[in-house]
């Protein structure tokens, strides 16, 4: 690992102390998986105790900066030039099926740039760190988005939106459009590995809509760094807003193309 600064440090041990109280519930879910009540406020009790952990970790190591936490909201600090922005499991759904694909994902902003961030897979030990000007890491590795130029030969990942959320309609149109031109679609549950999958070149695109800004930070920085184009999807730059498409330079106008004409010929 070429560069950690003291605030990534600080985010990368955080993340990895709360992965191993994440792993221990994850462990425990096995037995509840199968009683009449089921697991759900088990893992809403995990997932509260997680984010207070973690908010509490790094409020003893930079006092006064402010959080955007996905349980909590705004934790305001007297200083409003930094915002941590955490997820503390993104993926809860997969977590809650003992689907061993989730994430701690946290971000730094400072005078509202991103400028750290640190994605960690407790199960598979897989710690995703960037900071801004200085890359993208995978454990030690350089991350680079994929090279691929043609739709034809790249896989795509998406969020497909649930029961009581997002466009049903709009999104089958978008998935219509992307399988038909593509190597393959991914639904995978977890916003910021789909995104630190871009980073890392497994992915050549991701694209979703309904996001909140704790699931998308921290990839969108890892996006930036590892040399990919992220944008909303209309091809803005308010790409906190939860709509957004990450790829690589070539393949990004490609897919937002192809999926604003799908909605536009779904809706007539
Ligand atoms: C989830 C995302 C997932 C998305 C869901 C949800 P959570 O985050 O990462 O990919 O499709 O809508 O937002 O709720 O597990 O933190």
């Amino acid at each position: 690992m070429r560069y950690l600064s003291p605030a990534l440090n600080v985010m990368a041990a955080a993340a990895r102390k709360a992965g191993r109280g994440l792993i221990r519930d994850f462990g425990e879910l096995e037995n509840l998986q199968v009683s009449l009540k089921g697991p759900a406020d088990f893992v809403s009790t995990a997932d509260k105790r997680t984010e207070n952990q973690l908010v509490e970790e790094l409020q003893r190591v930079r006092p006064g900066y402010t959080f955007l936490v996905e349980e909590a909201g705004i934790v305001e600090g007297p200083d409003k030039s930094h915002r941590f922005i955490i997820d503390p499991i993104d993926g809860t759904t997969n977590f809650l099926h003992g689907i061993p694909h989730f994430a701690i994902s946290i971000a730094l902003e400072r005078d509202g740039a991103l400028v750290s961030a640190v994605i960690f897979n407790p199960v598979t030990d897989e710690m995703y760190i960037a900071e801004k000007g200085q890359g993208a890491y995978l454990n030690d590795k350089r991350l680079r988005v994929a090279a691929r130029k043609k739709l034809s030969e790249s896989l795509l990942a998406t969020g497909i939106p649930f029961l009581g959320h997002g466009d049903h309609d709009g999104f089958s149109a978008e998935l219509a459009a992307a399988m038909s031109v593509t190597s393959g679609v991914r639904r995978f549950g977890a916003a910021s590995l789909d995104l630190a999958y871009v980073a890392a070149g497994r992915f050549d695109g991701y694209w979703e809509r309904n996001l909140s800004a704790w699931d998308v930070a921290a990839g969108i920085l890892m996006v930036r760094e590892a040399g990919g184009v992220i944008t909303d999807l209309d091809g803005g730059a308010d790409v906190l807003s939860g709509r957004i498409l990450a790829s690589n330079e070539h393949l990004h106008p490609q897919i937002l193309k192809l999926l604003k004409d799908a909605v536009r010929a779904a809706k007539g």
